[in-house]
């Protein structure tokens, strides 16, 4: 029987990695319900031929990342610019709630370092006080590939953020002779048919796993409670129990110490619309269950 690493999983096969070669298996018959076996998944599997094998038994999770699923996730990066295309804040913000949900570490990527600044760079900074990792990168110069090669080392991550930011032209600077489709061809495709929705870990070295997170844009937030939301935002995080209402939401509440915050300037006003935005979002999921 051998261990491996599902790489990627899709019409009743998956693909496990043990380190030495690539095997295409099937699923024992328990298994083989939605959702049994993702990427991410440590498997035991047993070979029934040269090159095929059978899963036999799924190992414990240690995180789930839920539209794209991915197991065992250790990372999140989330890649942005400052232009072509313009962040959407409310898109980053939306990514970090899901990877503190999901208890994913998330990182921001700044990439396109090589383009002009332009004016509107304060959001980049908020990000860095709130305690968010920011690293700086250039797929096409090159730069601060070796710092992101090294943020990712022995870990499984997914690339997220919006179309055009560079997310494949990361990956396949970090994986030379990988080629995936960037720019221009990828837009091509996704108007034709054969659009991925399959999540594929791929490897730059043993025990280091990124993967592409295909339709990671249209976020829905995470099932979580109202009370829950605000521990997803950590500069709101620390300010916990120093409302006047132990259950404050900072929305129509009286002193509130989240809205003293924003009001001086400790909270950034965008952070806490997104965070209103969301509220009212997961007040609304709540009621339809
Ligand atoms: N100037 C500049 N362009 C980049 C950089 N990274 C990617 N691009 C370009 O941005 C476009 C979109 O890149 P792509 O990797 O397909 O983005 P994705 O949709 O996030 O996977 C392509 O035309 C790339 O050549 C960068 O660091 N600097
Ligand atoms: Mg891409
Ligand atoms: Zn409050």
């Amino acid at each position: 029987m051998g261990e491996g690493l599902v790489v990627k999983a899709y019409g009743g096969y998956c693909f496990v990695d043990d380190g030495r070669e690539v095997t295409r298996c099937t699923l024992r018959g328990r298994l083989r319900a939605e959702g049994m076996v993702i990427a991410g998944d440590r498997v035991r599997f047993s070979i029934t031929q040269q090159g095929r094998g059978v899963v036999e038994d799924v190992l414990p999770r240690t995180s789930m990342l839920y539209r794209p699923n991915v197991a065992n996730l250790d990372q999140i990066i989330i890649v942005v610019a400052f232009h072509d295309p313009a962040p959407v804040l409310n898109l980053i913000d939306r990514m970090l709630v899901l990877s503190e949900a999901s208890e994913v570490a998330p990182r921001i990527c700044l990439n396109k370092t090589d383009l002009p600044h332009g004016e509107n760079t304060e959001w980049l900074d908020v990000y860095g006080a709130a305690g968010y990792q920011v690293l700086l990168t250039s797929a096409v110069a090159g730069s601060g590939i070796r710092e992101l090669a090294d943020v990712l080392q022995g870990l499984i991550s997914v690339f997220a953020g919006q179309s055009g930011v560079g997310k494949s032209s990361l990956i396949n600077r970090l994986i030379p002779g990988l080629e995936l489709p960037t720019g221009t061809v990828s837009r091509k495709l996704k108007r034709g048919r054969h659009v991925t929705r399959h999540v594929e870990l791929l490897t730059f070295n043993k025990e280091t796993w990124v993967a592409d997170a295909p339709g990671f844009s249209s976020l829905r937030l995470p099932d979580i409670s109202r009370e829950m939301l605000s521990d997803l935002f950590p500069e709101m995080r620390v300010l916990r129990g120093q409302c006047r209402f132990h259950s404050c939401l900072h929305d129509q509440e009286p002193n509130c110490a989240v809205k003293s915050a924003v009001a001086d300037n400790s909270i950034a006003e965008f952070r806490y619309r997104n965070y209103i935005g969301f509220l009212h979002e997961v007040i609304a999921a709540e009621r339809r269950y």
